[in-house]
């Protein structure tokens, strides 16, 4: 009897820690709140088996009556005859953030469970909360602060953060993370992708401290379709009313004081005239300032608007064309994800010089910090879920898992002046149940967020010459956005496909989210032959005169801004684990088709002033 008690609290203790999608979103602007960083040298083991995490009947340690005897303990010997079978003090090290694949030969192509253990010291004062905040962990992460379990997070590339206020003590803490990046059916992503599965620590880590009734999340924007109804809205991270909070812009003179009603909100909408509206050729972002009597919060944020009006696109009502680029949060030059300002800074500089005004960050979210460049640099921004091909379209805990990553990008990023495009997924195929899912994650989006568009990159069929989009999903959403591979995958060699015709079934603006194909930097030779500069110019050549046909053609973001590393990409002359559709090499040098694209870009630019 006894032990069925225990066998049911244990089920229920697992159920407990492995629920991560209902924990709540992360605090907003985690960089202008009061941070230590936990960035640095972190210690790390590798364990294919789970060692550390299960004893020898494969029961989880930290499940135990005890809750210790894993490698989250992070114990030392303390006298001679001790046995522990882990020495994190003695294990290598690795830079954080930063992926494991990129940092240690050995893990290169490693998908598994590495241990990450960091000490660092913290002086915790009476009266203050304390989180530890994690900008991303690809995928699943256990984490253990002085032994203890927080909790666990999926998702490779959306943040979370753990209460720690009574875990935290004065002077040395340890706080030691399982991290499991193995590929499984049932997550998102899926188990097929078209890029490298990049495991680890790979954003920013932080020990955040706050008062005791803080500000957790904030808006400020327009108001769907106005160019001077702002809608403020704060909420605390508890229920505390009559917090007295003030709204500041100096440079407009705008100062506003409330008070948290009984849940701890506050939502406003008021008028404010002479709004410098943000655009990419004025990034005009203003210094916004959110304080009570105990926090000080400073902003940047950039005021527009965008709609779709039938064919077109309004940006702060003037119809655009937008002229982009996909790209992967990699850096081509030096191994793994993107890192820092500079990294990032190069990549859409890099979009700058082909004269974009917008970028898909495929196919999963991009860094904080990356959002707020395209902000400063004039970008706009397609964001992305990586809801991508085969996903578990009938598994319950499939869709929460996808709905939380993608309100927890809305939640992240809904300040951000760039972000014009919420979308839900990429390649999806077509079924009931991949439907119901796509329309729930459509509404969800407009629920958090209906002042941005919601869209999708979808699939065409070909019956003759004629490419068709008619993908229900496409009602649902606010362009018509595609995939296509002519002069690639299908359709003959460039030369040829230009014969094709669209028809789409909806009266919405075209972006077509990708069309190219591979060219191995510095391979030169006819138009015809695969692999070649020649090649890839020649198929983006014609791919602008065949997309040219469509009469509501409104942008487009070619793949990809730069040649990226991919598992699925074989061949040993001209891939070698690379996928070769970038403009630019792997070396960070223009290929022919970055010129083509950039002349039609330019020409764009000027029909559309
Ligand atoms: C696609 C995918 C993208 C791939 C690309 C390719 O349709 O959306 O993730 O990398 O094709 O190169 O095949």
């Amino acid at each position: 009897m006894l032990k069925t008690t225990y066998s049911v609290f244990l089920i229920c203790l697992s159920l407990l820690s492995s629920i991560s999608y209902g924990q709540v979103t992360a605090i907003q602007n985690i960089q202008g709140r009061k941070i230590q960083s936990l960035n640095g040298k972190w210690n790390y083991i590798v364990d294919p088996y789970e060692n550390g995490y299960y004893d020898y009947r494969h029961d989880p340690f930290d499940q135990s009556k005890t809750g210790t005897g894993g490698y989250y303990d992070d114990k030392i010997q303390k006298d001679k005859s001790e046995l522990i079978e882990y020495d994190f003090d003695h294990s290598p090290q690795m830079n954080v953030p930063g992926d494991w694949n990129s940092q240690s030969e050995k893990l290169e192509l490693y998908e598994g469970n590495v241990w990450l253990r960091k000490k660092f010291d913290a002086k915790p004062e009476k009266g203050k909360k304390y989180f530890v905040y994690f900008g991303a962990v690809n995928y699943e992460a256990h984490v253990y602060l002085n032994g203890k379990k927080l909790g666990v997070h999926k998702g490779g590339f959306t943040p979370f953060q753990f209460d720690v206020t009574n875990n935290l003590k004065v002077g040395e803490n340890s706080i030691v993370l399982k991290v499991d990046n193995i590929r499984k059916q049932d997550e998102i992503p899926t188990v097929n992708t078209d890029w490298w599965n990049y495991g680890g620590i790979t954003r920013d880590v932080y020990l955040a401290e706050f008062p005791e009734h803080f500000i957790s999340d904030y808006k400020l924007q327009l108001v769907k379709g106005s160019n001077n109804l702002l809608n403020f809205s704060v909420k605390l991270a508890d229920a505390t009313a009559g917090q007295e909070i003030t709204l500041s812009i100096p440079e407009l003179k705008l100062e506003k004081k409330y008070k948290t009603d009984s849940e701890g909100k506050i939502v406003d909408e008021f008028i404010w005239n002479n709004l410098s509206l943000w655009s990419p050729e004025t990034p005009k972002l203003y210094a916004v300032n959110i304080k009570t009597d105990k926090e000080n919060i400073n902003d940047k944020i950039g005021f527009r608007t965008i709609q779709v009006d039938g064919d077109s696109i309004l940006l702060n009502g003037k119809s655009v064309f937008l002229r982009g680029i996909s790209l992967h949060d990699e850096n081509p030059l030096i191994a793994g994800r993107l890192r820092s300002e500079g990294d990032m800074r190069m990549m859409l500089q890099w979009a700058k010089d082909m004269n974009c005004n917008y970028v898909r960050l495929a196919h999963y979210p991009h860094n904080e910090e990356m959002i707020r460049l395209a902000d400063e640099m004039g970008l706009l921004v397609w964001a992305e879920v990586p809801v991508y091909w085969t996903i578990s379209w009938t598994n319950p805990a499939t869709y929460a898992n996808a709905k939380k990553q993608l309100t927890d990008l809305i939640v992240r990023d809904k300040n951000r002046a760039s972000v014009i495009v919420w979308s839900i997924g990429n390649e999806t195929p077509l079924s009931d149940a991949r439907l119901s899912f796509m329309s729930n994650l459509a509404e969800t989006a407009r629920s958090l967020d209906d002042t941005r568009l919601v869209a999708a990159a979808l699939e065409v069929h070909r019956e003759g010459n004629n490419i068709i989009l008619n993908d229900p999903l496409g009602e649902k959403i606010d362009l018509v956005s595609f995939n296509e591979y002519a002069g690639w995958y299908w359709g003959g060699n460039p030369s040829e496909i230009t014969k094709y015709n669209f028809d789409i079934k909806y009266k919405k603006p075209v972006v077509v989210t990708e069309f190219g194909g591979d060219a191995l930097g510095g391979f030169h030779a006819d138009e015809n032959t695969r692999w070649s500069e020649e090649y890839q110019e020649a198929l983006y050549k014609n791919q602008i005169t065949m997309l040219s046909k469509i009469g509501a053609l409104r942008g487009m973001t070619p793949w990809i801004l730069t040649d990226f590393r991919s598992p699925r990409r074989q061949h040993p002359i001209y891939q070698n684990f690379w996928n070769r559709k970038g403009l630019i090499s792997e070396t960070g040098k223009k290929k022919k088709a970055f010129f083509v694209l950039k002349d039609f870009y330019d020409q764009m630019q000027v029909k559309y002033k």
